[in-house]
């Protein structure tokens, strides 16, 4: 595995007094203490941050977390999505995306053309990566696959392909016969870059069994990733938050993640998503409050201490909050993301995609510095 790239040496953040006035009186003097001598929290650490109503001074701790890793560095990217097929054998309640069959009224499935098209049409955009992930399709040759990187290098080879995800590479192993060092050998050779971070969800046994009971179970999901960082490609991480799972649970979800970290080494960015409730069976539940957002990623930046980065997802955080969060543990706002599927058919109702001056106008008026990336956070330009 290649060291992470080196981030540029930065000044220490430092807690405000009214900071430390509200983390003692919710009670968590001592371990904003540890936290500021470097220590790392324990479980029962994270539920009582989870628990505590005391947002702010949660914040401001993660805050100086963050700006002693970073400073006031924040990344992005230029990336455009494709979400090649919807058409997906798996039932997981939270998914507005997929769950239909090859000929269902909605279903579809790109052709190796209309994906060449696709990526054609950014032929004079300055875009570095292409992000693709999709349902669990049947109907497809494992060639399909194969091809749609060979193609895709063939048109941009400068551009790195972030692509699917655990479960999905899972679902190629058991369906063509293979290990998954031997789905994720022909395919890094076939193009793939990385991974991303999708199909995480919650790792527990009994939400997970609610929410996506016939997709690749934690340890299965892990050790997909513990396989790509052993052959050397890096990948991200997310957790699915607002819906059923427990604070317990995210904590545990969180902590599964940062032990996998402490072996291998290969997450770069820690992501998580928001809860949509929009056209899936999960409707009837309410989605998670700014509040508990904003918490959710300063108790991510608290508890991970192995792992550098944490994205704020802006399509489907919401741009302003995305931006808010930036003083809340995070240090990354994803990136362009051109024609993203998932979320707009959950009920996201932020814009098909930013600008590469959008992005720096909204880290720079959150007092930010934005610097753009690649996948592999080289810098590309301080904008
Ligand atoms: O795995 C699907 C989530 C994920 C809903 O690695 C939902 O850089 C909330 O993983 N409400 C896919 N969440 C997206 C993903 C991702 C996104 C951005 C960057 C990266 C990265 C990865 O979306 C799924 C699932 O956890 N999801 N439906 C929903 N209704």
């Amino acid at each position: 595995m290649q060291p992470a790239p080196a981030q540029r040496p930065i000044e220490g953040g430092v807690l405000s007094t009214v900071a430390r006035r509200s983390l003692q009186r919710a009670g968590l003097a001592d371990l904003a203490e540890r936290v500021l001598a470097g220590e790392r929290l324990s479980f029962d650490d994270g539920v009582r941050l989870f628990r505590t109503r005391e947002l702010a001074a949660v914040g401001a701790l993660a805050n100086v977390v963050r700006e002693r890793r970073h400073g006031d560095l924040t990344w992005f990217n230029r990336n455009l999505h494709v979400n090649a097929t919807n058409v997906c054998e798996a039932d997981c309640i939270f998914c507005s995306f997929s769950r239909l069959k090859t000929g269902d009224a909605a279903a579809y499935t790109m052709t190796l053309d209309e994906v060449i098209g696709r990526v054609r049409a950014q032929r004079d955009q300055f875009v570095t990566e292409l992000h693709t992930v999709n349902g669990l399709n049947p109907d497809l040759p494992w060639s399909y696959y194969l091809d749609f990187l060979h193609a895709v290098k063939a048109e941009r080879p400068d551009l790195h392909i972030k692509g699917y995800t655990a479960v999905e590479i899972h679902y190629f192993a058991e369906k063509y016969g293979k290990t998954y060092e031997q789905v994720l050998t022909e395919l890094r050779d076939a193009g793939l870059g990385s991974l991303p971070g999708g199909g995480a969800e919650i790792f527990a046994t009994r939400a997970r069994r609610k929410l996506c009971s016939d997709k690749v179970d934690s340890d299965g999901w892990l050790e997909v990733h513990r396989t790509a960082h052993r052959l050397g490609m890096r990948s991200n991480c997310t957790m699915l938050f607002g819906s059923i799972e427990t604070f317990e649970e995210r904590v545990d979800h969180i902590l599964r993640l940062r032990e996998l970290q402490d072996e291998t080494g290969g997450f770069q960015t820690f992501i998580p998503l928001k809860f949509h409730n929009e056209n899936n069976r999960l409707r009837k539940l309410p989605e998670p409050t700014d509040a508990d957002c904003l918490q959710t990623m300063a108790v991510s930046r608290l508890l991970f201490d192995n792992v550098a980065h944490i994205k704020a997802y802006w399509p489907m955080l919401g741009v302003q909050l995305a931006q808010l969060s930036l003083s809340y543990g995070v240090d990354d706002l994803d990136g362009t993301v051109k024609e993203e599927r998932i979320y707009h058919m959950a009920g996201a109702r932020t814009p098909q995609e930013l600008t590469r001056g959008e992005l720096v106008g909204l880290i720079r008026r959150a007092g930010r510095i934005p610097v753009e990336r690649d996948t592999l956070y080289r810098t590309v330009a301080e904008a």
